[in-house]
């Protein structure tokens, strides 16, 4: 039975009215956004590395810059959406604790290694396309902060997604034979992992119900990722390049691509822990953190020291 109190709070969710920090809310929609928030920002965080695999080595200093922009913006993603889990009452350093105790997750696609510069464009249109398709729905999200974020971060990931099917159209209309094949090649490592970004099928998903009840979500994991496969597989045709999916093809009847089954073991195990690049990835966050100790002690000296001068 729902109490006054809970009952008030779902009529206003029905009502599309956002819910804001100081309103009531139930615990559970507070812990459910803080789980959901901060394994975002994480995301965002993580999800800087496979890109900076690149940065020395991109192939012009234009190519450079691009990528050099595009990282910085997955930082401020992460420092927004960080922000943004802060107004629920969540501390920032206890869940980068958490984040590197192993005891939370990101999204499982930062723990694929990034192996040639066809993968930065891969990573932009297959990953930030991915993202942008949950990100858009979640502008609608029930949580006012959440929502806002997203807008800003809707608007910097399609530009990130142009930048990397740019590259991707560059290497195919200009580049040698070798350049073409290194393009597909990256789509075929690419194209699975990018598809289990959306999550289990709905009837395995066991946080679905309620967060789509709370309007947490707004749409669902299975319905997001055929958005996705609907919206991509015209580019990668314009591409002149194939998925790894035999049974990828147009159903003139559901009006949608059919799609072959994604190997939900490799999912899990990446889940886990045991993708191809899990430790690495938390390794070089807890070094971040810990090489950076010295910088954050001293700023916060150099503010005492002001803030004393002030009082003075
Ligand atoms: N990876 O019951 P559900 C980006 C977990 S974009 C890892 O369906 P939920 C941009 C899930 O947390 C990527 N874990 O869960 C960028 C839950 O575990 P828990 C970030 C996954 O929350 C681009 C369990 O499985 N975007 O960073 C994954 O209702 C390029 C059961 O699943 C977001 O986070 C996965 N793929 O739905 C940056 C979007 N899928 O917590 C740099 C916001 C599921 O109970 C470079 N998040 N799990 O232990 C969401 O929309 C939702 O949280 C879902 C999962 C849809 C990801």
């Amino acid at each position: 039975e729902m109490s006054p109190e809970e009952r008030a709070f779902q009529e206003k969710i029905d009502a599309d009215i956002k819910i804001e920090p100081k309103n009531w809310m139930p615990d559970a929609y507070r812990r459910t956004l803080i789980r959901q928030m901060s394994q975002h920002a994480h995301s965002e965080i993580v999800g800087m590395l496979p890109e900076k695999n690149w940065l020395t080595r991109a192939p012009n200093f234009k190519r450079k810059l691009q990528l050099l922009a595009k990282i910085q913006d997955e930082a401020g993603h992460g420092l927004y959406l960080y922000s943004a889990m802060e107004t629920l009452g969540a501390d920032r350093d206890e869940e980068v604790a958490k984040l590197h105790s192993g005891e939370v997750k990101y999204s499982s696609i930062f723990n694929y290694p990034t192996l040639s510069w066809a993968d930065m464009g891969t990573v932009g249109w297959l990953v930030d396309g991915a993202a942008i398709v949950n990100q858009v729905v979640l502008q609608r999200t029930s949580y006012g902060p959440y929502s806002r974020a997203m807008i800003r971060i809707c608007k910097e990931e399609s530009f990130h997604q142009r930048q990397g099917y740019q590259i991707l159209l560059h290497m195919m209309r200009e580049g040698t034979e070798e350049q073409k094949a290194m393009v597909q090649e990256s789509i075929n490592r690419f194209w699975w992992p990018s598809l289990m970004m959306f999550g289990p099928h709905d009837g395995d998903s066991p946080n679905s119900a309620q967060s789509m009840q709370w309007k947490i979500k707004r749409m669902s994991n299975d319905d997001l990722r055929q958005r996705f496969i609907d919206q991509t597989v015209p580019q990668l045709e314009l591409l002149g390049c194939t998925a790894p999916d035999p049974d990828l093809k147009w159903n003139p009847e559901r009006g949608h691509y059919d799609f072959g089954e994604i190997d939900w073991s490799e999912f899990y195990a990446v889940l886990k822990g045991n993708g191809p690049c899990n430790r690495d990835r938390l390794r070089t966050r807890r070094n971040a953190i810990e090489n950076g100790a010295w910088v954050r002690e001293a700023a916060r000296k150099h503010a005492e020291k002001h803030n004393k001068a002030d009082a003075a």
